[in-house]
């Protein structure tokens, strides 16, 4: 076959050479004897000019080229040339194409929205002077595979695709296995209020509100230390910037000798592991991101801060907040806690380990010498938390007494209770929201940036 060319492979070196490629018309506009395209890949951009001449290129051609719409994808052959003068916004600079055909390979209807504005810096979008367009969200999540088209969502889904990639090196190194445990489950995981419910060959089934069953009962079937990147199912009633109604947990669990602390060692030697290799590996698209939304990029410390809850707590009222010291933070506390944690530790991540036992799920192991409290944590960016984890109750009679203080319904969980009666290791893991991961490591402001196809409330299509 032909070989096609990448933008990336345009070169001064090719001057003279007739080269193909496909792409989309960015925009194009038609001048009486010539055309001016910008051509598109994922990549970049490059300047196609058309001018009428006596063998190749006629009038009626450079007509055609001037009306095929934006977002069209087209063939382009044509000759490379070295351009007087770079070329102004296009990322290939320094040569242009002389189109010698141009081909129609699918044509776009009109757009429902104009990509360049759909990339508008928000301060360029509050100025007082400010004549552009601006895109509603849902405009543009009605719209998703146009809207993933510009170069702040290209970036987020390769930086995405980095962050799985990164999490599966990074405990494969670790000596862990990658299980995959079923969504379609008997009982609800998290509790009872967020659980979707359905049909299940006419008696009643649930979808996964997490792996946390399964991947507990791997552990039981001594597969020591096991990691899960999948689907996770919740019936959100509440539409806020964080939640969506199917995200991607990225989960996993083992075996612990002495202390959950060992769990701890292993998510702070990931996620350092993750951030440098988000740093140094996704560069260009932190950079893309940066243009349209500025943020302090993520700062953390080599070694995680890891903050007992009930520091925490003092914190805060230290600062003037009054925290229940032995209920759940609020989102808003949470938020404060970060900022202070920030300006006394100088990170933005941190662990705030033991947590009262009464705000956690029922499968959390109490503190043995405080049962007020328990061996659980949650991890934080800016402020807001991404991941929750935990020792567990390896016992079946302990397993069923907190489940029956949590008024969980004994028979929908009886299989889980029963992989804890045959021998079960002292074990924990946690649970990390990936689209939560992007989004705060970004700095952006919702998580339906970071959902391909974002699930909420409100939202089943597209
Ligand atoms: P305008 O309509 O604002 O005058 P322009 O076409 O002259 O735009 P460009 O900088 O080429 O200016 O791009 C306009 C918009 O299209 C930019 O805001 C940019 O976000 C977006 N864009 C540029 N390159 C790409 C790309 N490779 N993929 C998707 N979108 C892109
Ligand atoms: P938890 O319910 O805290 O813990 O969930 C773990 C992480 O998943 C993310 N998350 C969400 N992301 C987007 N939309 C939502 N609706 C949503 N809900 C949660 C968050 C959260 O920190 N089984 C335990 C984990 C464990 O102990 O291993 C669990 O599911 O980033």
């Amino acid at each position: 076959g032909k070989k096609y060319y990448n933008i990336s492979e345009l070169s001064p070196e090719l001057s003279g050479q007739t080269v193909l490629l496909r792409g989309r018309v960015h925009n194009v506009r038609g001048k009486g004897k010539s055309s001016f395209m910008v051509l598109r890949q994922p990549s970049g951009t490059v300047q196609v000019v058309l001018f009428v001449d006596d063998k190749t290129v006629s009038k009626g051609m450079v007509k055609y080229v001037s009306g095929i719409p934006k977002e069209s994808i087209v063939d382009v052959s044509g000759e490379v040339h070295v351009p007087q003068e770079p070329i102004q916004g296009c990322s290939c600079s320094q040569v242009e194409l002389k189109a010698l055909g141009v081909k129609c390979v699918s044509r776009a209807a009109p757009l429902p929205f104009d990509l360049s504005d759909a990339s508008r810096k928000e301060e360029d979008l509050q100025r007082e002077d400010a004549q552009f367009v601006t895109v509603t969200q849902d405009t543009r999540l009605e719209n998703r595979w146009i809207d993933l088209r510009t170069p702040v969502n290209q970036a987020i889904f390769r930086i995405q695709s980095a962050v799985c990639q990164l999490f599966r090196e990074a405990l494969l190194a670790e000596g862990f296995q990658e299980i995959h445990t079923p969504k379609l489950i008997a009982g609800a995981s998290e509790g009872g209020a967020a659980v979707f419910r359905l049909d299940y060959m006419g008696r009643e089934g649930c979808l996964a509100q997490s792996p946390q069953f399964y991947k507990q009962m791997a552990i039981c079937s001594d597969m020591s230390r096991v990691f899960e990147l999948g689907p996770v199912f919740r019936a959100e009633k509440s539409f806020t910037h964080r939640h969506l109604c199917e995200f991607t947990g990225l989960d996993l669990e083992m075996t612990i000798n002495e202390h959950y602390n060992e769990v701890l060692d292993v998510l702070d030697r990931l996620f350092v592991y993750m951030f440098n290799g988000m740093k140094s590996r996704c560069a260009a698209d932190l950079a893309a991101i940066q243009q349209q939304f500025p943020v302090e990029p993520l700062k953390y410390l080599p070694k995680t801060l890891r903050l007992p809850f009930e520091e925490g707590m003092r914190l805060l009222q230290e600062a003037g907040f009054e925290p229940d010291p032995l209920g759940d933070l609020t989102t808003e506390l949470e938020r404060n806690l970060g900022k202070i944690v920030r300006e006394k530790y100088d990170t933005d991540f941190y662990i705030l380990y033991r947590y009262p036992l009464a705000v956690r799920p029922f499968y959390t192991m109490p503190d043995p010498e405080d049962a007020r409290y328990s061996n659980s944590f949650d991890v934080f960016i800016r402020g807001e938390e991404i991941i929750s984890g935990a020792q567990r109750v390896h016992d079946a009679a302990l397993l069923t007494e907190r489940a029956k203080v949590h008024e969980i319904p004994l028979e929908s969980i009886q299989s889980y209770i029963n992989a804890f009666k045959y021998g079960a290791p002292p074990h924990g893991g946690f649970g990390v929201g990936l689209e939560r991961v992007v989004m705060l490591f970004c700095g952006l402001d919702n998580i339906r940036k970071t959902s391909l196809f974002p699930r909420d409330p409100k939202r089943l299509t597209p």
